[in-house]
C-alpha cells in the first residue's frame, strides 16, 4: 500500500491535509511528521513522530506543510529516499523545474515534475480559480488586485492574536506587527524599495508562471484582516479583448471550483462566511469597470477557504492526480 507523509502535521494546513485524504478515502499508511515538541501527540487517531532524515525512508508521497526554512531542511533528505513531493511553503514555487499548480487552472503541468510540485501561495489560488474562465475567454493582460487575507494565513499564532485580542484588545499581537482585532493591517511580509511587500509580489510571479505568460501585470495590495479563515479579494481586470458582463457570469457558471453568487440587488455577493470550511471559491459583484470606455475591463470580488482551496485542498487535488497517473 502507498505511504504518504505529512510534514507539518500539527499545524492549521498539515491538519487539514489529514481531513481532505480521508474525505478522498486516499487509501494509504500515514505518516504525520512534525518537531520534537510535538512528537506522541495523536491527531485523528495517528500518532505524531518527530520528523528527523530517517522519516521518509519507505515513503511514496510527502505533502509538505512547513515554513520555507524547516522545507528547505528536510526537502534534500526526501530527495535522497525517493520521495514525491507537493509542497505548500513558497521555498520552490519559483524554480524552473519546479511545476506550481492549480488542478482546475494548468493540471496538464503536473506531469512535468521531477520529484516536486509546488503548490501556489493561497490569495493566487483563489484569484486564478475565480478568473481562470474569463482569462481563457478574455486573455487578461493586467489586474489590479485589492486582499483582504484570514489571519489563519499567519497559522496557529494568526488565529491566537485574533482570539486573544476579541476577548482583551491589550494583548499583543506575535503573529502580527499590530492589533488585529477591530483592525487591518496592509501588510504581509516584508516591504522592498518599491514599497511591494513578499506577499504582494507573489501574485504577479506565480500567476505568470500557471497561465505561462510573462506579459501579465498584477498591481496587487495585500490587507491583513480580523476574519478566521477565508481570504476575500477585489480584483479588476483589463483584457486583451472586449468583455461582456452576462457571457463572464454565464463563463463562471461553469468554470471549475467556483460557484457565482452575483445578484447584489437581492444583496447576493460572495462572504468570507459562506466560503469558510468547503473547497469552491465564490464569485460575484462582477461589473464593467465604468471608467473604462473602451469595453476592455471587468471588476469582480472573491472570496475562498484559505486552509482547504487556498493550500491543504488544492496540494491534495495534485496528490490525488499523481496516484490516478500512477494507477
Ligand atoms: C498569508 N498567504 O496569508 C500567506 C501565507 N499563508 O499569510
Amino acid at each position: 500500500m502507498t505511504t504518504i507523509a505529512i510534514a507539518g502535521a500539527t499545524g492549521a494546513v498539515g491538519q487539514q491535509m489529514l481531513e481532505c485524504l480521508k474525505e478522498r478515502n486516499i487509501q494509504a499508511n500515514l505518516k504525520l511528521l512534525a518537531s520534537a515538541r510535538s512528537k506522541g501527540k495523536e491527531i485523528d487517531g495517528h500518532i505524531v513522530e518527530e520528523l528527523t532524515q530517517e522519516s521518509f525512508q519507505g515513503v511514496d508521497y510527502v505533502l509538505g506543510a512547513t515554513g520555507n526554512n524547516i522545507t528547505k531542511m528536510w526537502m534534500p533528505w526526501a530527495k535522497e529516499a525517493g520521495c514525491i513531493v507537493v509542497d505548500n511553503s513558497s521555498a520552490y514555487r519559483l524554480d524552473e523545474d519546479v511545476p506550481l499548480v492549480i488542478p482546475e487552472v494548468n493540471k496538464e503541468d503536473i506531469k512535468n515534475h521531477h520529484g516536486l510540485i509546488a503548490n501556489p501561495n493561497c490569495a493566487t489560488i483563489i484569484a486564478l480559480v475565480a478568473l481562470h474562465a474569463l482569462h481563457k475567454k478574455y486573455h487578461i493582460k493586467r489586474m489590479i488586485v485589492t486582499t483582504f487575507q484570514a489571519v489563519s494565513g499567519a497559522g496557529v499564532q494568526g488565529i491566537e492574536d485574533l482570539k486573544n485580542q476579541i476577548e482583551d484588545e491589550n494583548i499583543p499581537s506575535k503573529a502580527f506587527p499590530y492589533q488585529i482585532a477591530f483592525n487591518l493591517i496592509p501588510q504581509i511580509g516584508d516591504f522592498d524599495d518599491l514599497g511591494i511587500s513578499k506577499e504582494e509580489w507573489k501574485m504577479q510571479n506565480e500567476a505568470r508562471k500557471m497561465w505561462h505568460d510573462d506579459a501579465l501585470k498584477v498591481n496587487c495590495t495585500c490587507v491583513r484582516v480580523p476574519i478566521w479563515r477565508s481570504h476575500s479579494e477585489s480584483i479588476t481586470i483589463e483584457c486583451e479583448n472586449e468583455v461582456d458582463v452576462n457571457e463572464a457570469r454565464e463563463l463562471l457558471t461553469h468554470a471549475k471550483g467556483v460557484l457565482l453568487k452575483d445578484d447584489p440587488k437581492n444583496q447576493i455577493y460572495p462572504m468570507p462566511k459562506d466560503t469558510t470550511n468547503q473547497d469552491l471559491v465564490y464569485v460575484g459583484r462582477i461589473r464593467k469597470d465604468i471608467t473604462d470606455e473602451t469595453n476592455h475591463t471587468l471588476s469582480l470580488f472573491c472570496c475562498g477557504d484559505q486552509i482547504r482551496k487556498g493550500a491543504a485542498t488544492n496540494a491534495v487535488q495534485i496528490l490525488d492526480e499523481l496516484l490516478k497517473a500512477n494507477d
